[in-house]
């Protein structure tokens, strides 16, 4: 019997955090599909209206897509009672929190746990911490920032930590909390973000990379003129283009995790839209991944057929469940 279960999810599919995720009618579309878990999009406590429109591109069949969104969402609250009014549908909840400040952060986890009337903590099981958004103007992406992020952490993760274990104690309920990290590209940065996850290695039980690639520019030859507005069309770069160094960033993780004995798993995203491609992702080192572009161009049926596709790629291969390759990339 073959066996699609994580340590998060029943499936490895969720959705990217932006990707079909900022309404309660995306959401509920979301419910109904067969990823194993959801997420919201990445919210600030009050809500956005994002950047100029248009804002997002996308090239035939997604192979390339770019984005200047500049964080659009309905305020941290809408989605605490989304999940809170949420007809449970067997999914994992995360929510996914990109305040502008540290104490816009603190204000959302007070958000999450203050209130013992509304419990939003019993409705989530994992936060997402979202400090690589490539498009708010007059903001750097944090996590490019090394010393500035390390501090951040110090600050933010303890701040967590406490509220965390308190709910787990008290109501018995497990709340999992990760980062969504940027691409890195210089084996120097992989090493430092490593020694920096070090020693919150027992509170931040995931990372999930890649977010867009940051800045790239789509230009309509038919126009002379990008293809997006904001930012002078400069913005985050998705599809399956990006795929090479997203595994590249899951590998780098994995490896490194394994040798300095990290027990942080990692949700691959980058490029997925079909089987083999959630394939590859498991085999360098990812316990789940996202969709992202594929999900914006097909819909929630997407996930369907990467699943189909999945299980017969496994089949074929004589593998039964995820951890039987898991990591596992051959050498050349
Ligand atoms: O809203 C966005 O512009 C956005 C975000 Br928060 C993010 O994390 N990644 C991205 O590509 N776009």
């Amino acid at each position: 019997m073959l066996s699609l279960k994580t340590k998060y999810a029943p499936n490895p599919l969720i959705n990217a955090s932006g990707c079909m995720c900022a309404t309660t009618k995306m959401l509920d579309e979301l419910n109904a599909g067969a990823s194993g878990a959801i997420i919201t999009k990445s919210a600030t406590q009050n809500p956005r209206t994002g950047n100029p429109e248009p804002r997002y591109w996308e090239s035939p069949y997604g192979t390339y897509t770019i984005n200047s969104m500049g964080l659009p969402n309905c305020g941290f609250q809408y989605y605490l009672d989304y999940y809170k009014n949420m007809i449970p549908n067997g999914k994992t909840r995360f929510v996914s929190i990109a305040g502008l400040s540290l104490d816009e952060n603190k204000a959302l986890i007070d958000l999450i746990f203050a209130c013992p009337d509304t419990q939003y903590y019993c409705h989530i099981d994992a936060i997402e911490i979202n400090p690589s958004c490539p498009n708010l103007i007059g903001h750097r992406q944090l996590a490019y920032d090394f010393a500035e992020f390390e501090s951040y952490l110090a600050i933010l993760i303890p701040y967590i930590e406490e509220r965390r274990v308190r709910v787990m104690t008290q109501e018995n309920h497990i709340i999992h909390i990760g980062l969504k990290l940027p691409p890195y590209f210089e084996f120097c940065d992989f090493d430092r973000i490593t020694a920096i996850l070090k020693s919150y290695q027992h509170v931040i039980q995931f990372i999930h990379c890649i977010n867009s690639v940051p800045n790239g520019l789509v230009i309509d030859a038919e126009t002379e003129a990008p293809v997006i507005v904001p930012k002078q069309g400069f913005g985050g770069l998705g599809g399956s283009i990006i795929k090479p160094i997203a595994l590249a960033n899951v590998r780098s993780f994995y490896t490194r995790f394994r040798e300095e004995g990290l027990d942080i798993d990692i949700i691959g995203s980058g490029g997925i839209s079909n089987g083999t491609d959630v394939f590859e992702f498991i085999l360098a080192g990812a316990e789940m991944v996202s969709v992202g572009s594929q999900l914006m161009v097909e819909g929630v049926e997407c996930f369907e057929y990467i699943l189909e596709e999945l299980e017969q790629l496994m089949a074929k291969k004589g593998y039964s469940t995820l951890d039987d390759f898991r990591g596992k990339l051959k050498k050349y």
